[in-house]
């Protein structure tokens, strides 16, 4: 009685931690704090990121995060800069690689990276991040109560209207952080402005926390919506955020604000009340193109600067939203 007493107790203290098979395992061999290294499954790649402050007794959190259609992990990891002390040291992050497309031998462009959001790709994208999800929470030791996960473009594309929209993936993460979603939706006719049309999801949950950023001069995805390739269609992106507000049941209207003093161009609306005030989030910014924010020059941006940082956002947005 008194030992069931004490459990439930510690069990409260440590804030409905989910420690991984992997708590107590020490770190595989040559694998440092800090480090990166490359691991494969099912002759996919992804890179792991080993947080400074890992340790094997104290579960991490974790994120798994996307990178944009042709692109790479390596990039990514120049992009979200969660892997840089500046803004995290806790967290274990994970770069999964997408696949090339099935006839990219004659277009010579075996090197570029696709995600399953895309039209063109019929990886199981799904699988691909359940294995990896087994993998590290085996080998590491995760909270799997913290699991998260962010992307860029189609990195957005595939965590916002696939992961996030699939019974087990939305269970598994805790919050979808999408950065200049690329949101194909197949099978959309017609496919025209105001490109405001049901869009498809089957979450297995109805609280999930989503956070979408966008410029108004997205030039790749448009802030509007746009029938940019032949068999999908790209949403209008306030629609697109207000659908998940819906399906969590905030119901349409959001509150928007200024996000900062410093920032004229750049508003967040909040969607939800009291506790679940902004469960469902979006920054737009009017003035940024299809880049990550970032108020320093990135691959993305070409010097030309947005008004705030996405990274510490996104990061603060995660550490607010657990599972159970
Ligand atoms: C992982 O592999 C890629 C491609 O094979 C390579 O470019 C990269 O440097 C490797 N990264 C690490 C951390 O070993
Ligand atoms: C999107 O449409 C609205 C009107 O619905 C318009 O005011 C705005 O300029 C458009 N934004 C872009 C980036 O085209
Ligand atoms: C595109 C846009 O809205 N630009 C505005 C950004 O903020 C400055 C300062 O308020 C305005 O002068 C710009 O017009």
């Amino acid at each position: 009685m008194f030992r069931l007493f004490v459990l439930a107790l510690g069990a409260t203290l440590a804030f409905a931690q989910s420690p991984s098979s992997g708590c107590g395992k020490s770190l595989p061999e040559g694998q440092e704090l800090g480090g990166f290294y490359n691991a494969t499954v099912n002759n996919r790649r992804f890179v792991i990121f080993i947080p400074p402050d890992y340790t094997i007794s104290e579960p991490a959190p974790l994120i798994v995060s996307y990178h944009g259609g042709s692109r790479s992990p390596e990039n990514q990891i120049d992009l979200d800069l969660f892997t840089d002390s500046k803004y995290n040291t806790d967290k274990m992050v994970v770069y999964p690689e997408g696949t090339s497309l099935s006839n990219c031998q004659a277009s010579n462009t075996c090197a570029e990276r696709y995600w399953s959001v895309d039209p063109r790709i019929t990886a199981d994208d799904v699988a691909f991040t359940q294995s990896i999800l087994d993998i590290v929470q085996d080998t590491y030791c995760l909270d799997t109560n913290r699991f998260y996960a962010s992307g860029k473009s189609q990195g957005g594309g595939v965590i916002g209207s696939i992961f996030a929209c699939t019974p087990a993936l939305s269970n598994a993460f805790a919050a979808f952080a999408p950065v200049s979603g690329a949101f194909y939706t197949p099978n959309v006719s017609p496919c025209e402005s105001p490109f405001m049309f049901p869009i498809p999801c089957n979450p297995g949950r109805t609280n999930i926390p989503i956070i979408e950023f966008h410029g108004g001069q997205d030039d790749v995805i448009s802030y509007n919506g746009s029938a940019r390739r032949t068999g999908a269609c790209l949403p209008n992106i306030p629609w697109w955020v207000e659908s998940w507000a819906v399906r969590d049941g905030l119901g349409m209207t959001g509150e928007t604000r200024q996000l900062a003093d410093d920032t004229p161009n750049t508003t967040i609306t909040q969607y939800g009340v009291q506790q679940q005030k902004g469960l469902v989030t979006h920054v737009f910014d009017a003035v940024i193109k299809h880049v990550w924010p970032s108020k320093s020059t990135n691959s993305d941006n070409n010097g030309v600067v947005a008004e705030f940082d996405a990274t510490p956002i996104i990061i603060d947005f995660f550490d607010a939203h657990t599972l159970a």
